[in-house]
């Protein structure tokens, strides 16, 4: 066998994720399966290999992808999750509260969240700079693309992306993440979670864009919104695995 990522072209005896470590649509799926205790295995991919490791979902080419075990696939992290919790908990998760509302939260913090995320890790010279190192750490790179991608990935993230999301928002990354929180918070109300006592669909979607930053030092400036972390941690302590 090569050396580096085992072909993922053979299914195993559970159902599989297929992540990025660092990637925010994976740490969605990956809480909802922990919050729901759904044993499975997780496969990293080589981020310049998706292409190749994810051959079989015929196109699809970005993580999450969920595989069952008799081959299934699924793909694209919302309906991904809507889909797992039909399948695995009633849709408990999902049939939960008003519709009209949960329609509307989902898809705010899909818009919202996910256009933060970039913004945090990789707004600054210096902390683009620590998060490319770090993203070659966690990620399954071959050896000499682990030491490119830390290199070169920053000035790309930094310069191009993160400049060009952070100009057309107008707010530093951290204020824009506060006003998100609050927004977010505020919607919560004086319950526990938006899904009420417990988290729904909607809560494990926004706990996984905000963890999906937890391995990095930028994450400091979620733990300051008070309220967003009390909310976080709430959910948090809710996975069973
Ligand atoms: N809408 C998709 C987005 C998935 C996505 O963009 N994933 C990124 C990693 S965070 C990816 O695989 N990018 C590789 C590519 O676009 O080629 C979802 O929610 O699952």
């Amino acid at each position: 066998m090569k050396k580096g990522n085992p072909p993922p072209a053979l299914m195993g005896d559970k159902p599989e994720l297929f992540l990025l470590h660092t990637c925010p649509f994976s740490w969605k799926v990956k809480s909802l399966l922990q919050h729901l205790g759904i044993e499975y295995d997780e496969v990293q991919v080589n981020p310049l290999k998706t292409k190749k490791q994810l051959s079989f979902t015929n196109g699809w080419n970005k993580v999450p992808v969920w595989r069952e075990t008799d081959g299934e696939v699924l793909v694209d992290s919302t309906p991904m999750m809507k889909e797992i919790d039909s399948r695995y908990n009633n849709g408990e998760l999902w049939m939960v509260g008003d519709s009209e509302r949960r329609d509307k939260w989902i898809e705010w913090v899909d818009e919202h969240f996910k256009r933060a995320t970039i913004p945090i890790l990789y707004g600054g010279l210096v902390s683009a700079l620590k998060t490319t190192i770090r993203v070659s750490k966690l990620e399954k790179f071959g050896f000499i693309s682990k030491r490119l991608y830390a290199w070169a990935g920053f000035p790309i993230m930094w310069g191009i992306i993160a400049k060009k999301r952070i100009k057309k928002d107008g707010r530093k990354p951290k204020q824009l993440w506060h006003d998100l929180l609050d927004d977010w918070c505020d919607e919560i109300g004086d319950k526990e979670f938006f899904g009420g006592e417990a988290p729904s669909l909607v809560d494990m979607a926004a706990f996984g864009y905000m963890r999906s930053i937890s391995p990095f030092s930028q994450f400091s400036q979620l733990e300051e919104h008070a309220r967003g972390m009390a909310w976080y941690r709430r959910v948090e302590t809710t996975l069973k695995i």
